[in-house]
């Protein structure tokens, strides 16, 4: 079955209003594609105008995270349905900084996937292990237990609206990016998870994207890997150039 590649900017902390939005405007004006999906992913702030701004382009924009209560007394949390109304499509859940530094765990993760569905945006679901669990050889064992953590209690007919991401921590704002090979590996695996977990019909059709200072100059190598359904930006989204260049390279 044939997925349609995705390529996704995560802006992560940068751009202020006023930047996320010329950058989206220069990254909507400069597309010359319409075979593959684009996803921008700014800040919470920015989210509105820059989906605003896109209204009349094929880009598509996303939240980096979401609360799994629809509203209530949760000072600084942002839902579902708030993100809906801004014009999401789509939700990070579990990115590794979030993970990291903010004590995401497999629960919060699936509350948070849940939540997304539930509002009608599509959640990535991320993914991936620490160098040294990688040592340790124990790679594919986190993978295993970060989707079952996340996907804990899904139905199969829900799966048409999540997308995996495999996101090597050690690959992450470093400069090192997985080998061909190794995300070739990685993405075969969760596949073959996915497929275990649900079908092999959903582990064919799930959309697995993969993320680790993805360039331009690395992009085509790692996107004609039969397994890497697309890309998950981080620094090289930061600039119109480069992530066109990766939209051109896919
Ligand atoms: C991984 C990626 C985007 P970068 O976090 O999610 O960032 O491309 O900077 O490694």
């Amino acid at each position: 079955m044939s997925r349609k590649l995705m390529i996704a900017g995560n802006w992560k902390l940068h751009l202020t209003v006023e930047e996320a939005v010329a950058l989206a405007n220069a990254i909507a004006s400069g597309l010359s594609r319409d075979d593959l999906d684009v996803l921008l992913i700014p800040g919470f702030l920015a989210l509105e105008p820059v989906a605003l701004s896109l209204s009349t382009s094929p880009v598509l924009v996303g939240g980096q995270n979401l609360f799994w209560e629809d509203q209530g007394a949760y000072t600084g949390e942002v839902s579902g349905p708030q993100l809906k109304a801004a014009g999401a499509r789509y939700v990070l859940v579990g990115h590794s900084e979030r993970r990291q530094y903010f004590g995401e765990s497999e629960r919060t993760c699936c509350l948070r996937l849940n939540a997304a569905l539930k509002a009608g945006l599509r959640p990535i679901l991320c993914v991936g292990e620490t160098q040294a669990e990688r040592e340790a050889g124990r790679t594919e064992g986190v993978l295993e237990s970060q989707l079952a953590g996340g996907l804990a209690g899904l139905e199969a007919a829900q799966m048409a609206s999540v997308t995996v991401a495999y996101e090597p921590v050690w690959a992450i704002g470093t400069g090192l990016t997985a080998t061909e090979e190794q995300a070739a590996e990685a993405h075969a695996h969760i596949r073959a998870w996915i497929g275990s977990r649900f079908d092999k019909g959903v582990a064919n059709s799930t959309r697995i994207l993969y993320g680790g200072s993805v360039n331009p100059a690395n992009a085509a190598g790692l996107l004609n890997q039969p397994e890497v359904d697309g890309a998950l930006v981080g620094g090289a989204s930061l600039k119109a150039e480069s992530f066109l260049g990766i939209i051109q390279a896919a």
